[in-house]
């Protein structure tokens, strides 16, 4: 991997596009991810490249959330696992969660080297592979998932998800917390909580959070959830964009 100079100004930015390249590479990536990276890094520019306070409350609100959940599962993506793939075991360790490969474009190389990518990089069970269960509504191969998994979940982690499968998981009953870099696009606004940050920014930050609520009582937990404010959220992450205060 190219080395990025600490005193770049856009250092953090420069080695997320690397960690992506490196993912394409590995056969764990797919193209149109050098893409979906593309976008959520002009999002990302106009933000700030920060975690704006209405995103530290997203991330505040998802981890009492997963801590609540009887069965919460973090769904796992190419670009996921190429960007934060011990970010995610850790944050799966700390709130109790399974973690399950789920796909867009769905190979069955894609779906091996990403559960052993997540191995080398600490996961004990992976997910998604069994693909022996079906989200109704959706076209057969991105609707696979795992009966134990995602199909029997009460919260799912969904990171970088396309619109029509947020939104037929929350058919199904799932509460879904998505991060996603565009507060426009439609799988935050189908979100019961929509983080609207940089993945690698917002998953160190729910496990931060996740760790400092462990041991929280349930009505202290429900109370973080129900204050929270979608809407507020993603008009806030919406201002900050539009009127962005690039210094
Ligand atoms: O690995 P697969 O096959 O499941 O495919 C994954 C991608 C991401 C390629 C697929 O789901 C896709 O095409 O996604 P889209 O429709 O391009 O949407 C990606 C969304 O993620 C866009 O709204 C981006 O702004 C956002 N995004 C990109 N990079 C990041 C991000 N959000 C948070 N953190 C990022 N680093």
């Amino acid at each position: 991997m190219t080395d990025v100079p600490d005193d770049h100004p856009r250092a953090q930015s420069l080695r997320t596009r690397h960690r992506i390249e490196a993912g394409v590479e590995k056969g764990i990536t797919s193209k149109q991810g050098l893409i979906a990276e593309g976008r959520g890094e002009a999002y990302d520019y106009l933000l700030g490249e920060e975690t704006i306070p209405s995103a530290d409350a997203a991330e505040r609100a998802a981890a009492a959330q997963l801590l609540l959940a009887d069965h919460p599962v973090l769904s796992v993506n190419g670009n996921v696992a190429a960007l934060v793939p011990e970010e995610i075991v850790e944050l799966a360790e700390v709130v109790g969660a399974d973690i399950e490969v789920n796909l867009f474009n769905r190979t069955e190389e894609r779906m091996e080297a990403i559960a052993d990518h997540l191995r080398d990089h600490g996961a004990t069970e992976v997910k998604g592979l069994a693909a022996d269960a079906r989200i109704p509504g959706l076209d057969h191969e991105r609707a696979k998932v795992d009966e134990d998994g995602i199909y029997d979940a009460d919260v799912v982690l969904v990171p970088l998800e396309d619109g029509d499968r947020a939104e037929a998981l929350a058919e199904m009953g799932k509460t879904e917390i998505v991060v996603d870099l565009n507060p426009l696009s439609r799988s935050p606004r189908t979100a019961a909580i929509p983080v609207i940050d940089n993945i690698v920014r917002a998953i160190p930050n729910v496990t931060d959070h996740a760790r400092e609520l462990r041991d929280a009582s349930r009505e202290e937990l429900e109370e973080i959830v129900a204050t929270f404010d979608r809407e507020e959220a993603l008009k806030e992450a919406e201002r900050a964009i539009r009127q962005g205060d690039l210094d």
